[in-house]
């Protein structure tokens, strides 16, 4: 058999990090992992061919190569899924859909011949026999989740590494929380489910003698769900990299109540941990405790993020805005809290519905649910009706990116996170060898664009030279994060460059949905 996995491509979003990309000369920030462990959990004696088409392009001749067609896909991918099923059908293909996007959309939406739901590790062997002998069913669920220690060496022969900036490696799936919007309960669960160390670490070492030495994403839902594990793995990730002498960065998320952790903190800074993404949501705390996202509430969210940059750790957060405890002042509270907050990647959405969410059942019960979304909750559309009035929640939330994406307050955080990472002695050594091929590169095509083509040409000087006077140590990241704002600057522009308000939902009704998200008329 020959098997041909397929990754459709991303619409360029805030989260796509396109823009910033190009600086370092990359196409894509991750490899598709999922059909990476999709790949080694098929027979050994399959040929196996991977295209990411956010790196590379599908020819005919790829198509014409395969037996069989193996996609996976986020939600937000489904446009570019589509016609890649639609041109596999037309050439009599035979396709197997799985990934996210199968736990949010109907099978019978996707047009695939088989739609595999939810994690694939105890189902995949059963599946490709079925494919051999023609007798495969149209859906594929397992009965109970995998443990993660059945899950394989992910291929990384399939893909061309050095065209992503960040490798991608899991040791858990599921968190622990309950927070009413989220879908990843939904789809790996509540109980965290890791992988053995060693299997971690035979990832790493794959990555280590294919030459990789740049970052590393630990794809984990929520890398403290089970704190213990959280531990021993960063005991062993320090013993690693100094074992190799390889200095590899760690990035990964986590829930916030990290900060109220030191000795985890310590051990995450100590096992090369540079920066943890942490869903704050909203400084209003009603909206907390609305969400159900209980663990921020009760302290201050400013002390907690302080905290976990003090150890060297750069906060990446997400912010919420349409919750229906947001009033007026949400827009101004919201811009001050992260401007104190010195968190320089802010990922502000809006509230969406997510199908076979408790807020999309909850939303449906109340009439309120417009559409299933389409996954991307980072541009200005909404799925169900809000309490505020729509349109002021769609403007609050332009003018919330206007005013933090602009120059002035992006370089600020950035500066206030820079002096709070000072306190870090033996990360500044390393700090001191950020000069790679890759960087430099950065470092050129952003003094030109920003520095010398860039409208904002002044801010940026402003800022290089509050740099080099003050945070010398930290020259690295503060050029990879002057890129990044380069990519941040170009999707607010582009949104609010468009005057016209997008479609606003008035009523619910029109299209009724399950609480899976299937229309039923
Ligand atoms: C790393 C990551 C990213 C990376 C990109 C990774 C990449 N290249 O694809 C970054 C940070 C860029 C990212 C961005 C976004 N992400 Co993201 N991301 C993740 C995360 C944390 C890990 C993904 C991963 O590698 N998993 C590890 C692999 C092994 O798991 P897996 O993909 O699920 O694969 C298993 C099964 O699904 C199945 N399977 C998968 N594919 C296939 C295919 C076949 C044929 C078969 C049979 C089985 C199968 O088998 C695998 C083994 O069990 C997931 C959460 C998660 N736990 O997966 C969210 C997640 C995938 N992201 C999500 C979202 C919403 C986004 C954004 C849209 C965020 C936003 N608000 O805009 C953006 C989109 C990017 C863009 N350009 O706009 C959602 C998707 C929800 C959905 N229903 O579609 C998830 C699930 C998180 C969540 N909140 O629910 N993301
Ligand atoms: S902490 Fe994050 S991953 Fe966990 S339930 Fe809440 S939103 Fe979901």
């Amino acid at each position: 058999m020959n098997a041909l996995l397929i990754y459709p491509e991303f619409p360029d979003t805030f989260w796509s990090f396109k823009h910033a990309l190009k600086f370092l000369g990359k196409r894509a920030a991750q490899p598709p992992l999922g059909l990476m462990t999709v790949a080694a959990l098929l027979p050994k004696a399959w040929n196996k061919r991977l295209v990411d088409t956010n790196v590379e392009r599908l020819r005919d001749r790829d198509l014409a190569w395969a037996d069989v067609v193996l996609l996976s896909a986020m939600h937000i991918q489904r446009d570019s899924l589509m016609a890649i099923v639609e041109r596999c059908r037309a050439r009599g293909l035979r396709t197997v859909i799985g990934g996210p996007i199968a736990s949010s959309i109907p099978a019978a939406e996707l047009k695939a011949d088989h739609v595999v739901i939810g994690e694939a590790e105890s189902l995949m062997s059963g599946l490709a026999l079925d494919i051999e002998q023609g007798t495969a069913r149209d859906i594929y669920q397992a009965a109970e989740r995998p443990e993660m220690q059945t899950s394989p060496l992910p291929d990384l022969s399939l893909i061309k590494m050095r065209r992503y900036s960040t490798m991608a490696v899991q040791y858990s799936r599921g968190c622990p929380f309950n927070c009413e919007f989220c879908d990843i309960i939904e789809i790996y669960g509540r109980r965290p489910r890791t992988k053995a160390v060693a299997q971690v670490l035979a990832e790493l070492d794959q990555l280590r003698t294919a030459g990789w030495r740049e970052a590393v994403f630990i794809v984990d839902d929520n890398f403290i769900g089970n704190k213990a594990r959280a531990r021993e793995l960063c005991v062993a990730l320090a013993e690693w990299r100094s074992r190799y002498k390889v200095s590899f960065d760690f990035n990964t998320e986590a829930s916030l109540n990290l900060a109220d952790d030191p000795e985890l903190m310590r051990l995450m800074r100590d096992a090369g941990f540079v920066s943890v993404f942490l869903g704050i949501e909203t400084p209003d705390e009603s909206g907390l405790i609305a969400s159900n996202k209980l663990q921020n509430t009760r302290r201050s969210l400013l002390e907690s993020v302080a905290t976990i940059q003090s150890y060297g750790m750069q906060v990446m957060g997400g912010f919420i805005l349409g919750f229906d405890t947001d009033r007026d002042d949400i827009f101004d509270r919201m811009v001050e809290f992260i401007q104190k907050s010195g968190i320089p990647i802010a990922m502000v959405g809006l509230l969406q519905a997510m199908p076979g969410t408790q807020l999309f059942r909850r939303l449906r019960r109340e009439g309120r649910i417009v559409d299933a979304g389409d996954g991307d909750n980072t541009c200005d559309k909404l799925n169900f009706l809000p309490n505020m009035d729509a349109t002021r929640l769609v403007e609050g939330y332009r003018s919330v990116l206007k005013r933090i994406y602009s120059c002035e307050a992006y370089y600020e955080r950035v500066k206030l996170y820079l002096s709070r990472s000072q306190t870090r002695p033996e990360e500044r050594k390393t700090r001191q060898q950020w000069l790679t091929r890759g960087n430099a590169r950065a470092f050129v095509t952003s003094i030109v664009r920003q520095g010398v083509f860039g409208r904002q040409r002044w801010s940026y000087w402003k800022f290089l030279l509050t740099v080099a006077r003050r945070y010398r140590h930290c020259v690295g990241p503060a050029m990879t994060l002057a890129v990044m704002g380069y990519h941040f600057q170009v999707m607010t522009n582009r949104l609010s460059s468009v005057a016209r308000l997008p479609m606003l939902p008035e009523k619910a009704g029109e299209i009724l949905l399950a609480e899976d998200g299937r229309q039923i008329h």
